[in-house]
């Protein structure tokens, strides 16, 4: 395959973007990625998603595709090669029905605990561990959502690896341990531990600075939540 067929637009530090580059590097497919500036938008990204304005998007014989979890399954349906989605249509339900459960109520949830403070975080925290415990459930006696193999539902919730990672370390408190959530440890190590997932993740010192100077700024502008 060409490399210039197909283009990545993102930004280094976006959980979103980076399900496609994991999966990109699962199907083995080349590509360009183009740096985003989300405070001046390029026009490029303005034009190719112009409904959501956001990153990312995957560019495809000049064809953009938004929405990461669009683009996992269009990736899916074009690059064969290790396939993210079962075969089987209730095991690819199945895979959907995680990946929607982490965008709705896993990623709100700990978003929530990130942006509190004080005896708010104790409720955050609440909310976060009764889904964390959901998933804990699901993972009791696998290696992945899907059994033995990585597929869409651990692309779709990955992001968990990295932004517990770094709430623990900004906000000074565990989330998920081995002691209370064996499964769902166990799970953030295989799949940190999968080849190609470890070294596309973000530089953590910058990921830490970013997301110290992020927390803050939102802290600020909102009051105490
Ligand atoms: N649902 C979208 C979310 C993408 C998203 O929120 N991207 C952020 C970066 S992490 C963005 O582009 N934000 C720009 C904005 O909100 O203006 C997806 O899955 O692709």
């Amino acid at each position: 395959m060409a490399k210039a067929e197909v283009k990545l637009l993102g930004t280094w530090s976006s959980p979103f973007v980076l399900r496609i580059k994991w999966a990109l590097k699962m199907k083995g497919v080349e590509y360009d990625f183009i740096e985003e500036d989300l405070q001046n938008k390029s026009p490029l990204l303005l034009k190719y998603n112009p409904v959501h304005k956001k990153v990312p998007v995957l560019v495809h014989e000049g064809k953009p595709i938004a929405e990461s979890l669009v683009i996992l399954e269009y990736m899916d349906e074009t690059w064969k090669e290790n396939p993210i989605l079962p075969e089987d249509p209730y095991q690819r339900a199945m895979a959907r029905f995680w990946s929607k459960f982490g965008e709705e109520k896993c990623l709100p949830s700990i978003w929530r605990v990130f942006i509190s403070q004080g005896e708010n975080t104790e409720e955050a925290l609440v909310s976060a561990s009764e889904n964390l415990k959901i998933l804990e459930g699901e993972l009791k006696g696998k290696k992945f959502f899907n059994g033995e193999t990585l597929g869409f539902a651990d692309i779709s919730l990955g992001w968990i690896v990295n932004m517990v990672i770094l709430l623990e370390e900004i906000m000074e408190l565990k989330m998920i341990d081995d002691q209370r959530y064996p499964s769902l440890s166990a799970w953030m190590k295989n799949f940190s531990n999968f080849p190609g997932i470890r070294d596309s993740f973000p530089p953590q010192e910058r990921m830490l600075t970013k997301y110290r100077i992020l927390r803050e700024a939102l802290l600020a502008t909102r009051g105490t939540n």
